[in-house]
């Protein structure tokens, strides 16, 4: 199985768990969009489910496959969050955000009874830091905020470029138009004590560290797609 294929095995075996009538949020990533190919065929087929998109342009592909979509505010209590990683730890622990999206994946994750990660085994980690943990900041005090992040990491011994996060016209910006600072810290051995402190950084809107919010992760690799509880 190549890349694609191995995210699309996560993504069938996800939808064994979304039922007829089910509200359902909607990840974003290119492992999330093989999920609502599938979603969108069974859909086709007369499935009926509601969905919340984590991100526009989850939304954008919903509404071209045909997939009923909700705000948030329409149906602000899911059954069931299905999206993607950058990273899983063995304890379900994740980082997001490499697609922008952490905000809203955060808030409609959190809406949700359930959340199932499906990624494939390369985003398994032993340690979550290897990819760059993404920090959604305001644009107001970006300068300020950034200093602040770097404090904290120093005083929790982390090490590592904190970088802008730029495209080609500038500065990226989330759905939110925030801005987001990529963490590269190579290793968090003591995440929960990041997450708390990142949380209480004034100009820190949402951070990428999701933790104690997925009830299972979907890991396909050449041997299969297995369940992490
Ligand atoms: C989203 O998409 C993210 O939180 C994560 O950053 C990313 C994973 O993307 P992919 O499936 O393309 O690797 O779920």
């Amino acid at each position: 199985m190549d890349a694609r294929q191995l995210k699309i095995a996560a993504a069938q075996a996800a939808l064994e768990h979304v039922e007829d009538g089910m509200r359902l949020g909607i990840g974003t990533g290119s492992t999330a969009d093989e999920f609502v190919r599938l979603l969108a065929e069974k859909v086709a087929d007369g499935f009926k489910i509601q969905g919340v998109p984590t991100s526009e342009r989850t939304a954008r592909l919903c509404m071209e496959l045909g997939v009923p979509l909700y705000s948030l505010d329409d149906l602000p209590e899911l059954d069931l969050t299905i999206d993607g990683a950058d990273e899983v730890d063995g304890a379900l622990r994740l980082i997001k955000g490499g697609g922008g999206a952490l905000l809203r994946e955060k808030i409609v994750a959190s809406a949700s009874s359930r959340m199932i990660v499906i990624a494939d085994e390369s985003k398994l980690v032993d340690m979550l830091g290897r990819f760059p943990l993404p920090i959604e900041v305001a644009q107001f005090g970006v300068a300020a905020t950034r200093i602040a992040v770097e404090r904290l990491a120093s005083r929790l011994g982390l090490s590592g470029e904190i970088a802008l996060r730029l495209e080609k016209d500038g500065a990226y910006l989330t759905d939110g138009n925030h801005f987001i600072l990529d963490a590269s810290f190579g290793r968090i051995p003591d995440a929960e004590a990041l997450a708390n402190g990142l949380a209480a950084i004034a100009g820190v809107v949402e951070h990428g560290l999701f933790l104690n919010m997925a009830n299972a992760a979907i890991i396909a690799s050449q041997n299969g797609a297995r369940t992490l509880l």
